[in-house]
């Protein structure tokens, strides 16, 4: 197959947009396509060498009069140096705000130079249902959608509240998220689990950046619930601003010897060969990455039914799924998956299930993608 030259830009931090752009970078680069990094630093995924890998860094300098320095201009500008340095065929950006407007500008500087930079915008989440939203955002946003020359949703559930919420005349593109599971497999790691649950407690696992839009509280009260019914214990990976006020509620409840708090780990899929259950009690979750990553080391998810969620978690078979706050009934289940009757099949559920998502499977959608966008847009510029 033909080499691309694609330049990918994303957040470079444990976010799952950052995760699901440089995972697919990695992957076609592994392809035999040439892939072009461009962040404000090293993507956390971004570990192995590769001769198609390449990641440039966007410098963006403060000044006293900046309060904030002007990074969609210095991304825009680096987009420029590396497209013209490199003969960029298509730039990919993940998550719309700023890297779609940053992508327009850079376009419209390199048609200056007589060059047509196709762009793909792949929208993840919160850059449409959150702050996308956003008064002071809506407009650009809709604007930079608009003018990307493809545009990619990971569920159908965040492309039709795309479309309901803005006024968007471009085509929108479903390619949902994808899991590799030569990476992401149960492994054997019963020493560690030995070392967490001494007695042959369960072992519930929640891993998120800890904002209000995870509903931490929820994960914490309804493993409360469960811990009340049989022996467990509940491992929190992850960071953020929800993390504090998450171990004084363990505090509170007088938990804390049951609960620990891991913080950022590379290696989840460690943790994860271990758990017998993941929960996901999201307000808003356009695809819920981190289940995904769950299910293909066989912990079936109890998770909330919001967003892309019931694309992913099948209701009964790899969990279950309860309105948004109803911890309650998300005990029921969480106990009802955890009968060691049950628990078995659930595992091999939430495998099977994810193997449809395997990244094998998704590559070659977006590489079909990227050929029809650069075909379409070629057409264009020539006829
Ligand atoms: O909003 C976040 O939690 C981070 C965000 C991101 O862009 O890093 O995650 C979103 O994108 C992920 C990858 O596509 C999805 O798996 C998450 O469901 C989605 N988060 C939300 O919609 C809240």
């Amino acid at each position: 197959m033909e080499q691309i030259k694609i330049g990918i830009v994303c957040y470079p931090t444990f976010g799952g947009s950052g995760v699901v752009a440089t995972e697919l970078g990695k992957a076609l680069a592994q392809e035999g396509h040439q892939v072009h990094f461009i962040t404000y630093s090293q993507p956390s995924r971004l570990d192995f060498l590769n001769e198609n890998l390449f990641y440039h860094e966007v410098e963006f300098r403060s000044y006293p009069l900046f309060e904030y320095p002007p990074y969609e201009l210095a991304l825009a500008s680096k987009i420029v140096n590396v497209a013209l340095n490199e003969g960029l065929d298509l730039l990919h950006v993940h998550y719309a705000i700023p890297h779609a407007s940053a992508a327009y500008m850079a376009k419209q500087i390199l048609k200056t130079h007589g060059i047509t930079l196709p762009v793909v915008t792949t929208l993840h989440g919160t850059d449409i249902t959150l702050v996308g939203k956003d008064a002071s955002y809506e407009p650009v946003v809709t604007f930079s959608i608009n003018q990307s020359d493809g545009v990619t949703a990971v569920s159908e559930d965040l492309k039709r509240e795309t479309l309901d919420y803005f006024n968007i005349t471009n085509e929108i593109e479903v390619i949902p998220n994808f899991i590799d599971l030569e990476k992401f497999k149960k492994q054997k790691k019963d020493h560690f689990k030995r070392a967490i649950c001494p007695e042959g407690e369960v072992l519930i696992v929640h891993t998120s950046n800890f904002r209000k839009v995870k509903r931490i509280p929820d994960v914490i009260q309804v493993f409360y619930n469960i811990r009340k019914v049989i022996p467990a214990k509940l491992l929190m990976i992850g960071d953020g601003p929800e993390r504090v006020p998450a171990e004084q509620q363990c505090r509170e409840l007088g938990i804390c010897q049951d609960v620990r708090f891991l913080g950022k780990l590379e290696a989840v899929e460690e943790v994860l060969s271990v758990a017998d259950l993941f929960l996901m009690p999201s307000e808003k979750e356009s695809f819920g990455l981190a289940a995904l990553e769950a299910m293909a080391c066989e912990v079936p998810v109890i998770s909330t039914n919001t967003g892309g969620i019931p694309e992913l978690n099948v209701q009964g078979v790899t969990g279950f799924m309860s309105t948004i706050g109803d911890t309650d009934e998300m005990t029921r289940n969480a106990l009802h998956i955890l009968d060691k009757n049950n628990l078995p099949v659930f595992k091999q559920n939430a495998l099977k299930r994810a193997k449809e998502f395997d990244i094998t499977c998704i590559l070659p959608q977006y590489e079909l993608y990227y050929r029809q966008v650069i075909e379409k847009t070629s057409v264009k510029m020539h006829g």
